[in-house]
C-alpha cells in the first residue's frame, strides 16, 4: 500500500520542484519562476524496488485563500468543517472565483498526508495563514516544508512561531535547489511517525537513498583519480626540440577532452543533463616533460634498487650505454630484460631515450595545472552531490579557491611523481600504488564532507 501525499501551498513556493527533487527527476511537471505554472492536479508514484511507495500529488498554488476562507466564515458559519469542504466544491457560485483552490480541495479527502510548502523568503502573511485554516478543515496531518531555507532573507523564526501556534511542530527544512540528504531523511522520518504502518518501507527508502548517494560519491571520486592520472601522465611528442603553437594546442585539447569525459561521466552518474554544467575552459600550463632518471621511484619501477648515488649512476650509465646500442635492435622486451623491469616500464624508458636521441621534446601537464584540475573536479563533485533535480541554473564552476601553500607544495610533488609514470596513461584500472593512494587521500581531504 502506498502513502498518498498532497503537495500544496501558495503559488510559486516550489511545490513542483519539491516533487522533482524527491523523485530525482527533472522532467516531472513544469517549473517556472512565476505564479500559476501548474494548472492541473498531477500524480506520480515514487517507487522502491519497482513497488509504489509514495503517491505524490502536485497541485496548482493557492491564489485567493482569503476570499475562500471568507465564504467559510460568512456563508457557512454554522456548518462543520467537513460539511463546508463538501458544500463549497459543488457551490456553482464559487467555481469561477476559486477555480484553482477548488482543485486542491477535491484532493483533500483522497490524501493521507498534506505537505504544505512554504517559501521562507515570505513573511507569514494573512493569506498564508488562511491557506492553513482551509487545509486544517480536512483533519489530515499537515507537514510544513520550510522551502528556500538557504535563502539570504528568511522569515524562518516568524514561521516557526505561527506554525507552533497551530500545533504544527514537525516541520522539515528543505531547499530543492541546494539539496541535502539529511533534510530529506528528516522528511521521511516525519512520515514514519505519521504513517507507522509504513515505517519499515520508509526506512528501506531512507537506507536506499543513503546507499545510492554514498556509492555515487565513491564512483565520482574514483573517476576523478582516474582522470587526474590520465591528464598528469599525458604526453605529446613534438616534431622538434621546440614545441609549435599547434602542438601545444593539440595537447591542451587532449587534456580538455579528458576533463570533459570526467564531467560527462559524473553527469550520467548523478542523472543530470548535459546543460546542467557549463564549465569555462581552464587555462592550462604545459611544460616540457623530462624523465627524472634519478628519481628513486622511477628507478625502482625499472627494477634498479641502488643504495648509493655512485651505484645508481653506474647502473644508469650502464643501462643507457646498452640501451643506446639496443635502440637499433629496438624492442621493449630487450630493454625490460636488460633493466630487470617489466615490458611496460622498459617500453616507457625506451620511448624517453628515443625521443632524446631524435631531439624531440615531449609536452606534459605542469603540476599546477593538475592541481587546478583536481580542485575543479572536487568542486564539481561537491556541487552535483548537493544539487537538487529542480535546479534551474547551470553550474559554471566556483571561483577558484586554491589550498594553502603547504598543501600546494605537497600536491606539486605528488603530481610531479605521478607524471613520471607514463605507463599509467589510459590504464583501464587504477594501479595499486602508493602514489595513487596518496592522490585518493588528497581528494578525500579536499572534498567537503556532505551533510
Ligand atoms: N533557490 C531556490 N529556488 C527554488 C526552490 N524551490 C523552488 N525554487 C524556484 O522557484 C520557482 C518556482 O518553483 P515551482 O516548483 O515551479 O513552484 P510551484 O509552487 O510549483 O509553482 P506554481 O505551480 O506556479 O504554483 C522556480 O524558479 C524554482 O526553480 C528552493 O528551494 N530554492
Ligand atoms: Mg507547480
Amino acid at each position: 500500500m502506498s502513502i498518498s501525499l498532497l503537495i500544496v501551498g501558495h503559488a510559486n513556493t516550489g511545490k513542483t520542484s519539491l516533487i522533482r527533487t524527491m523523485l530525482r527527476d527533472h522532467n516531472f511537471g513544469e517549473v517556472q519562476n512565476y505564479s500559476g505554472t501548474t494548472r492541473h492536479v498531477e500524480q506520480i508514484s515514487l517507487t522502491l524496488n519497482d513497488a509504489p511507495l509514495l503517491d505524490l500529488i502536485d497541485t496548482p498554488g493557492f491564489e485567493d485563500s482569503i476570499g475562500l476562507w471568507q465564504t467559510r466564515v460568512q456563508d457557512y458559519a454554522d456548518t462543520s468543517n467537513e460539511r463546508w469542504l463538501e458544500a463549497v466544491q459543488s457551490d456553482s457560485a464559487l467555481q469561477d472565483d476559486f477555480e484553482q483552490e477548488l482543485k486542491i480541495l477535491k484532493q483533500l479527502s483522497r490524501c493521507d498526508i498534506i505537505l504544505y510548502v512554504i517559501d521562507l523568503r515570505q513573511a507569514p502573511l494573512g493569506k498564508y495563514l488562511d491557506e492553513l485554516n482551509i487545509l486544517a478543515c480536512a483533519n489530515k496531518p499537515i507537514v510544513p516544508i520550510l522551502n528556500f531555507c538557504n535563502a539570504e532573507q528568511s522569515h524562518e523564526s516568524e514561521w516557526r512561531r505561527c506554525l507552533a501556534e497551530r500545533q504544527l511542530h514537525a516541520h522539515v527544512r528543505y531547499d530543492t535547489v541546494a539539496f541535502f540528504l539529511a533534510d530529506e531523511r528528516k522528511l521521511y522520518q516525519t512520515l514514519q511517525s505519521l504513517a507507522p504502518d509504513e515505517y519499515d518501507t520508509l526506512q528501506a527508502l531512507i537506507n536506499q537513498r543513503e546507499q545510492d548517494a554514498a556509492k555515487r560519491l565513491t564512483q565520482a571520486k574514483q573517476a576523478l583519480s582516474h582522470a587526474l592520472i590520465d591528464c598528469t601522465t599525458s604526453q605529446f611528442v613534438c616534431a622538434s626540440t621546440t614545441p609549435s603553437a599547434s602542438e601545444k594546442q593539440a595537447f591542451e585539447q587532449h587534456i580538455r577532452q579528458r576533463e570533459q569525459a570526467f564531467v560527462s561521466y559524473c553527469l550520467r552518474l548523478y542523472d543530470f543533463r548535459h546543460e546542467d554544467v557549463v564549465l569555462r575552459d581552464l587555462p592550462l600550463q604545459e611544460g616540457q616533460w623530462q624523465q627524472d632518471i634519478f628519481d628513486p621511484d622511477t628507478l625502482k619501477s625499472w627494477g634498479i634498487n641502488t643504495s648509493t648515488s655512485a651505484a645508481t649512476g653506474a647502473a644508469i650509465g650502464a643501462g643507457i650505454d646498452i640501451l643506446s646500442a639496443g635502440l637499433t635492435l629496438g624492442t621493449a622486451t630487450t630493454l625490460g630484460a636488460i633493466l630487470g623491469a617489466g615490458v611496460q616500464t622498459g617500453r616507457s624508458f625506451k620511448t624517453t631515450l628515443m625521443n632524446k636521441l631524435r631531439k624531440r621534446s615531449v609536452l606534459a601537464l605542469n603540476p599546477d595545472s593538475s592541481i587546478a584540475l583536481l580542485y575543479r573536479g572536487i568542486q564539481l563533485i561537491a556541487h552535483l552531490h548537493q544539487r537538487g533535480h529542480a535546479s534551474q541554473q547551470a553550474y559554471q564552476g566556483q571561483s577558484d579557491t586554491l589550498p594553502d601553500k603547504q598543501e600546494v607544495a605537497r600536491l606539486e610533488k605528488l603530481f610531479a611523481r605521478i607524471s613520471q609514470r607514463p605507463e599509467w596513461h589510459q590504464a583501464n584500472e587504477l594501479p595499486d600504488h602508493e602514489l595513487v593512494t596518496a592522490l585518493q587521500q588528497a581528494i578525500d581531504e579536499a572534498l567537503p564532507t556532505s551533510r
